[in-house]
């Protein structure tokens, strides 16, 4: 009676042991031979990084402002996505000038978003989907209203008074240097308390914190480190290029060319204190570090992220997202929009930039951008599903790692406000000022903002179809998209060809083939107006991609057979088994 089950007890585990080692062997095999013919495997190049904004996604105490709580309470609903990594943008202690971007307490957490024991749970649920977390690092100003702000503006002789950076005004005007948010666009506020002026890239309430400082720099280490042992998995730096500066403040010399944005991201010791961060701070851990791009272009961009400068690990560039605005005018799309041949060329140029070194990334929304269907797809009823689709196929299978925007998983699109009242962005409200104050044309403005503007990206993530699409029982700090009706998450997973599965879908398939990670990418039909057409290639395993990126079919000339391939994937109930691609069709083959 008593031994009998013991025996079975062992042959079970005898039988499990050998079940286990079979199919570990399997794994491992095969583990061994990808990572063996793939140099420089790392988990943040395999990585799908999904992008939340906590504002905007759920909120838990009926205030109608997204919380930490409201996170942790879809945490299922992200692991069901597939992604590997959330990026949550900041949720440090702000008075809010710029959503979060001016931060009063570095180790505090925003009141409305919860306390610390929210975070540290929150936390804790993402590690426990296998989730990794990375936060917000804005180190290049802090807000107005940060201690060391306060004590650095009281006096000229206050210890705190370098950690930002002053004029004093018995000098004269500084040499102008612009702002980003700034009603007169000039980045010199002058403050009478000590009659001097304060250096601020962005808005007046985001003072820039003085790097030079090298006590500066152990506070913002000392902060990082915080937050590593608490165990987050990595940092995405916000303006990082932006740090260092030419505290002489000359004026802006000739080789910029007025662009100061440039100018912004080449200070004299950038490189210096990126090292010293990483050697202080980065290299301790396991973390991935991905840098805001911001004024980088392909020939500097190798100085942030190759692996023998033990700097970052990646960075995002502007040059995606800024085509198909007039050059020199606060976004303004260019009337009949863009040329698919420029899109293919700086994707293109991009990919080639890491083909023998560092490592890449791809977006094509997230909180400073509209919604990437009304901007690069077509958000008319009848495209938008399938566009959105298309450009889902687009960043899951380019040669980078996606960082995909919260919301685009529906096929979200931009709200397009008529009114200014409407805008709650720092950025749209000060640049109207500015454009009224100029005499511009204010109808115009608010034409280009309803393609451009941030707050398209940033209304109230689309629950279901309950009052405020689920998001709060409040008021909604953003007004929710009127599509919420039928562009939800309920609606979409009850549907099998919504854009939320084939998010899912595309995910897996890019989870489950190293070739759409690491494969060599090659353009083809360079001059094809309308389709995008390449081919990832990996150890013998080719992949071709075909992209429609119009509302027309669309002939693509690739050279290749396609009659013998694999279908993966395709956005259509049936894919084109011909050379004419369907309006924003999107297909992917195995060779
Ligand atoms: O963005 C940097 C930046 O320059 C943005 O203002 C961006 O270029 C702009 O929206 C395009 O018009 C970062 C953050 O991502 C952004 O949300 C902050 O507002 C900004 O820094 C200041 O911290």
């Amino acid at each position: 009676m008593y031994k009998q089950p013991k025996i079975l007890h062992l042959l079970l585990i005898a039988i499990a042991f050998i079940f286990f080692s079979c199919n570990s062997s399997q794994t491992n095999s095969n583990m061994k031979e990808d990572s063996s013919s793939i140099p420089g495997r790392k988990w943040w190049k395999e990585a799908v990084v999904y992008q939340v904004y906590p504002r905007s996604f759920k909120d838990a105490d009926g205030d109608g402002v997204g919380d930490l709580k409201g996170i942790f309470s879809k945490l299922d609903y992200i692991k069901s996505l597939g992604v590997d990594v959330v990026w949550l943008n900041p949720i440090f202690s702000s008075p809010n000038a710029d959503n979060g971007y001016d931060i009063s307490d570095y180790k505090g957490i925003m009141k409305e978003f919860g306390t610390m024991a929210d975070f540290d749970a929150l936390l804790k649920g993402m590690h426990e989907r296998g989730i990794k977390m990375v936060l917000d690092l804005v180190a290049n100003h802090s807000s107005d209203q940060h201690e060391w702000f306060k004590q650095s503006k009281s006096s000229r002789e206050n210890p705190y008074r370098d950690y930002y950076h002053w004029w004093p005004a018995e000098k004269g005007k500084p040499a102008h240097r612009w702002s980003f948010f700034d009603v007169n666009g000039d980045a010199w506020k002058f403050d009478p308390t000590t009659n001097a002026y304060y250096l601020h890239y962005f808005s007046d309430k985001q003072p820039d914190l003085n790097w030079e400082n090298p006590k500066l720099r152990k506070e913002m280490y000392d902060m990082m480190s915080f937050w590593f042992d608490k165990g987050i998995d990595g940092f995405r730096m916000d303006v990082i290029p932006f740090i260092s500066k030419d505290t002489s403040f000359p004026e802006l010399p000739k080789q910029y060319n007025g662009d100061m944005v440039a100018y912004y991201a080449n200070g004299p010791h950038l490189h210096e204190y990126l090292k010293e961060m990483n050697k202080e701070v980065l290299s301790k851990h396991d973390v991935m570090s991905v840098a805001e791009g911001i004024g980088v272009n392909t020939a500097s961009a190798h100085d942030f992220v190759d692996s023998d400068r033990n700097e970052l690990n990646m960075l995002y560039h502007f040059e995606g997202v800024s085509y198909g605005y007039v050059p020199g005018k606060f976004k303004t799309p260019v009337p009949g929009g863009y040329q698919l041949v420029g899109f293919k060329e700086i994707y293109s140029r991009w990919d080639s930039t890491f083909a023998e070194k560092g490592w890449g990334t791809i977006y094509l929304g997230n909180h400073d951008q509209p919604r990437m269907v009304t901007r690069w797809g077509n958000d008319a009823p009848e495209w938008r599903a399938l566009s959105s689709k298309m450009l889902t196929t687009f960043l899951l299978t380019m040669r980078a790692t996606p960082y995909y925007y919260f919301g685009d998983e529906l096929g979200m699109n931009n709200i397009k406000f008529d009114r200014i009242e409407d805008y709650k962005d720092i950025e749209s409200i000060n640049n109207y000022a500015l454009a009224k104050s100029r005499g511009e044309d204010l109808h115009a403005f608010i034409e280009a903002q309803k393609i451009s503007a941030r707050d398209n990206g940033r209304t109230p993530f689309q629950w279901d179809s309950s009052m405020n699409a689920g998001f709060t029982t409040g008021t909604p700090w953003l007004k929710v998209n009127p599509n919420y009706k039928t562009v939800n998450v309920a609606a979409e997973e009850k549907d099998p060809n919504s854009c939320l599965h084939y998010f899912r879908r595309m995910v897996k398939l890019r989870k489950s083939n190293l070739v759409l990670v690491y494969g060599k990418y090659q353009l083809l039909d360079k001059e094809n107006p309308n389709v995008y057409a390449y081919t990832r290639e990996l150890n013998g395993k080719k992949l071709l991609v075909l992209l429609n990126f119009s509302s027309k079919p669309a002939s693509v000339n690739t050279g290749i057979d396609i009659s013998k391939a694999k279908l993966l994937i395709y956005n259509y109930s049936s894919p084109s088994t011909n050379a004419t691609l369907q309006p924003y069709e999107a297909a992917v083959y195995e060779l």
